[in-house]
């Protein structure tokens, strides 16, 4: 897979609509060139010294124009379906406000506590709303296949679910001034368990970790993140 690993439910969403018409494309201009070339070799000067008018051929005209229609409204058709879906945030969102400004982001919940990073918990669907303080930015996590315009004076929104443990890139996708490249941001994808320890705890509760535990090997303590129990 030519993609960064998928890590929420849109990112194959994404991924089959990118593949199916880049797949068609190369179908379609593999025919094309196959023909032209045909053409070149069995038309040539050559072959036929003497010019001949060719008059139409609606049949064929009327079948190319038709066959090729009906291929590429299947591409649109198959990213309209994906782009309903995207569209349409379940009910269970957990609606989070993001703010983005010249040249950060900040993140607030529903219960009114505020990360200067985005925490959302495994398998759990989340919503953004998007806000701008300033000028025009883009809020974009490769990884989730998720991306909309953050516009001043408007909400824009996108949804998803996180599907993978771990951290994942926020980039601004719109030029918004000198800082535009270091507007970076993190999403954390922590145990449910974890997030609500922070989201429901006390107002100074810690962030949720975001480190994942690696699966220990038993037997070996080689890769044990934690230290001997006795200095010696
Ligand atoms: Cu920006």
């Amino acid at each position: 897979m030519p993609f960064s690993q998928p890590a929420s439910n849109l990112s194959v969403v994404s991924d089959n609509v990118f593949l199916y018409t880049l797949a068609l494309s190369a179908l379609v201009l593999l025919g094309i060139t196959t023909l032209l070339i045909y053409f070149v070799v069995r038309y040539s000067r050559r072959r036929h010294p003497q010019p001949v008018n060719v008059s139409e051929n609606t049949p064929l005209e009327v079948g190319w124009t038709v066959a090729t229609t009906v291929l590429f409204l299947t591409m649109f058709a198959y990213g309209w379906t994906g782009f309903e879906y995207m569209r349409q945030a379940p009910r269970d969102a957990m609606a989070i406000d993001v703010t983005a400004r010249q040249w950060s982001w900040s993140f607030k919940y529903p219960n009114g506590k505020a990360a200067p990073d985005l925490y959302v918990a495994l398998g759990r669907p989340v919503r953004v709303l998007l806000h701008s303080a300033d000028v025009i930015h883009g809020f974009y996590v490769p990884a989730f296949r998720v991306k909309s315009d953050v516009v001043p004076g408007r909400t824009n929104d996108a949804w998803f679910t996180p599907e993978r443990l771990g951290t994942f890139d926020i980039e601004c996708t719109v030029i918004c001034g000198p800082g535009h490249a270091h507007m970076l941001g993190k999403v954390y994808v922590v145990p449910e368990l974890s997030f609500k320890q922070w989201y429901f705890g006390p107002t100074d509760a810690p962030l949720p970790s975001p480190a994942t535990p690696p699966p220990s090997p038993s037997g070996t303590g080689a890769s044990s993140p934690s230290p001997p129990p006795h200095a010696s």
